[in-house]
């Protein structure tokens, strides 16, 4: 047992504690003048410059916000069933949420990331992993909607996603937990040397956005936290940090972090792509599922993948190298020039930032400090760049602002932290209220940071808003950073716990941003999408409702011959044209399926009588003046 390890845990708890004790009461409103507010302020009408998508956390879900005012917009279920928006209700998203463990309808969503080209933000997607059964999302950002979910084998609490390389070439994910792989009945205890990590490669077609699960790099049982891509001259690479490099079976605190240093695992993804096409990978059997939501059909599909190709790490060289990284590594953030590797020691209170010049100097010259599994060590001196010393307690992650200056938070000393890329130098620090986790600066991850504000995600908001109950809300602040010194301008609630978020300016997206579906391209199996093709057919027990909806009625509205024990299909299509005019539908009873279509859109529920009777059902999107009058009823004989 390691007494300065100890000491060290004993004192970060006494220290968290205390602060959060200090913090708790002490009030920042005074100091926010009404300057602050005007830096917030959008008027009636008028919209803000910057949209910021944050993660849910175990909401499972994205939330959309503005920036400066903090107002949400929407909230976008991607691992989750949402009965605002249908989603996972109707029959057309029920397979988005199919995995090889069956229908999963939540997770643990942490980390989105915007699509880039050429390093910049493009504004076409959003990626977003789930940790719990682990997955890779992709939300459409011309619709808002999750169009594709893919599940990642060999993988458990997939936490180092979702985040894309400057071209958007793939999204990568890694596995928080290593396991046996494949996955098999043995002594947990046999961890050490049997269980292993992967890192997942998903490659996103560069026309379609398309996602594939191009390859995995199997690798040591290390715990593998976040990543982050290589950009500018270290295009090409990807870092992730781990911790329990020691590879313990049970983390209770002095069983783990034992070692002084873990690793930051830094892959050549592109000797990756080489060894696959020299054929040196191996075919893998595996289960997973790949669910795609057809924009045209307004259907998702979900198939049952075999097999995944794999690189062993420890046979193939030059493919994986670790860069020793003090203190339980948890963020590893690399600047927007692509040099700069910072790993976040969370029991540290320096920060390590590694070079990638350097990192590349003493592969070429082969100098290394040992391996681990047949994977080269590099020596911490041979690759450090700097360290900024002293900068709080218990960093998490860290930003760039593209003007040389990097933001640290310090979840235990609860601050957002500046410091100087170079000369390693604190410039300005900013207390969280409370316990802060991620930040984000709009364009923070790639090579063109909007470096206007940044956003910081908290754990603890106590005494900030009005107290509802025990569980009270999640927040996040904003901070005005133009300046020298960072303002803090804004508290707003946030949906789920926030962990990362990602920002981008409004007009990158706004334009694309889509108004309607026509109804002459609905290609929906059972769209009916003129009055004259409405209609119920019957086949055995089975029954389709061919239904169409406008302002202010349905169409069949009254439906006889349905019998109990029928298994009645409500097809119905939104005929509307006009911007922002859905209509919802639900029958009484039908308590796992309601509908809310948008213009030109096609959905289905699935109702199946118990009880003999006549049944109504009705709109639940107030959409006219008849709003209320938007009803029918079926009746239901007996069987
Ligand atoms: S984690 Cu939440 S504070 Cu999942 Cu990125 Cu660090
Ligand atoms: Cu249609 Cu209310």
């Amino acid at each position: 047992m390691n007494k300065f390890r100890l000491v060290m845990i004993a004192t970060l708890v006494a220290t968290f504690l205390f602060v959060g004790c200090n913090q708790q009461g002490k009030d920042s409103s005074g100091a926010l003048a009404s300057s602050a507010a005007e830096k917030v302020y959008v008027a009636p009408g008028e919209h803000d410059d910057f949209y910021a998508f944050i993660s849910g956390g175990f909401s499972g879900q994205l939330s959309v916000y503005g920036l400066p005012s903090g107002r949400l917009f929407k909230v976008i279920p991607v691992f989750s069933q949402d009965a605002e928006k249908a989603w996972g209700y109707n029959e057309e998203t029920k397979p988005m949420l199919n995995t090889s463990h069956g229908f999963v309808p939540w997770d643990d969503s942490h980390h989105p990331d915007i699509s880039q080209t050429n390093g910049e933000l493009d504004g076409r997607f959003v990626f977003i992993n789930g940790n719990n059964t682990p997955r890779i999302a992709k939300i459409d950002l011309s619709v808002f909607e999750t169009t594709e979910i893919i599940e990642i084998p060999n993988s458990a609490g997939n936490h180092s996603s979702a985040f894309v390389t400057e071209n958007t070439e793939y999204v990568v994910a890694g596995t928080r937990f290593s396991v046996p792989i494949p996955q098999r009945d043995m002594p947990i205890n046999e961890y050490k040397g049997n269980f292993q990590g992967s890192l997942s490669f998903i490659s996103v077609d560069p026309e379609d956005g398309g996602m594939d699960l191009s390859f995995q790099i199997l690798m040591p049982g290390f715990d593998y936290d976040l990543a982050h891509p290589g950009r500018g001259a270290s295009h090409g690479w990807m870092f992730f940090s781990t911790y329990n490099s020691e590879e313990s079976h049970s983390l209770m605190e002095v069983n783990a972090s034992q070692n002084d240093k873990d690793f930051i695992a830094a892959v050549n993804w592109k000797k990756a792509e080489e060894y696959i096409n020299e054929g040196k990978f191996k075919t893998m059997p595996a289960n997973y599922a790949h669910n795609v939501y057809d924009e045209e059909t307004h259907t998702a599909t979900s198939t049952m993948k075999k097999e995944v190709r794999v690189l062993d790490a420890s046979e193939l060289p030059g493919l994986v190298y670790l860069l020793p990284t003090p203190k339980s590594p948890h963020g590893c953030d690399v600047n927007p020039t692509g040099e700069y590797i910072v790993g976040n020691g969370k029991l540290s209170s320096d920060l390590t930032v590694h070079s990638f010049a350097k990192m590349i100097d003493a592969i070429e010259s082969e100098k290394f400090d040992g391996e681990a599994y047949g994977i080269p060590i590099l020596s911490f001196e041979d690759v450090l760049a700097g360290t900024v010393k002293q900068a709080g307690l218990g960093p998490l992650h860290t930003e760039f602002d593209g003007q040389g200056n990097g933001y640290t938070t310090f979840f235990i000393s609860s601050e957002v932290v500046k410091w100087k890329v170079g000369t390693w130098e604190v410039v300005d620090r900013q207390p969280c209220y409370y316990s802060v986790g991620h930040l984000m600066i709009p364009g923070g991850n790639s090579r063109k940071p909007y470096g206007k504000y940044v956003v910081a995600m908290n754990k603890i908001t106590k005494d900030r808003y009005l107290p509802t109950g025990p569980e009270v809300t999640q927040s996040a602040q904003l901070y005005d950073i133009s300046g020298e010194k960072m303002e803090l301008l804004l508290d707003f609630p946030t949906v789920g716990e926030p962990h990362y978020a990602a920002g981008i300016p409004a007009d990158l997206i706004k334009e694309r941003s889509k108004k309607i579906y026509s109804l002459e391209e609905n290609k929906h199996k059972y769209a009916t999408t003129s009055d004259a093709n409405v209609r119920v057919e019957r086949n055995g027990n089975e029954v389709h409702i061919y239904m169409t909806m406008i302002r202010s009625h349905f169409n069949p509205d009254n439906i006889e011959g349905i019998k109990v024990g029928d298994k009645v299909y409500f097809h119905v299509t939104n005929l509307e044209q006009d911007y922002d005019v859905p209509h919802g539908v639900s029958m009484i009873g039908a308590n796992t399926s309601e509908l809310l279509i948008m213009p030109g859109q096609t959905e289905t529920f699935v109702w199946e009588p118990k009880q003999v009777g006549v049944w109504p059902f009705y709109c639940t999107d107030f959409c006219s003046a008849l709003h209320q009058e938007m009803q029918g009823y079926v009746r239901v004989s007996p069987a």
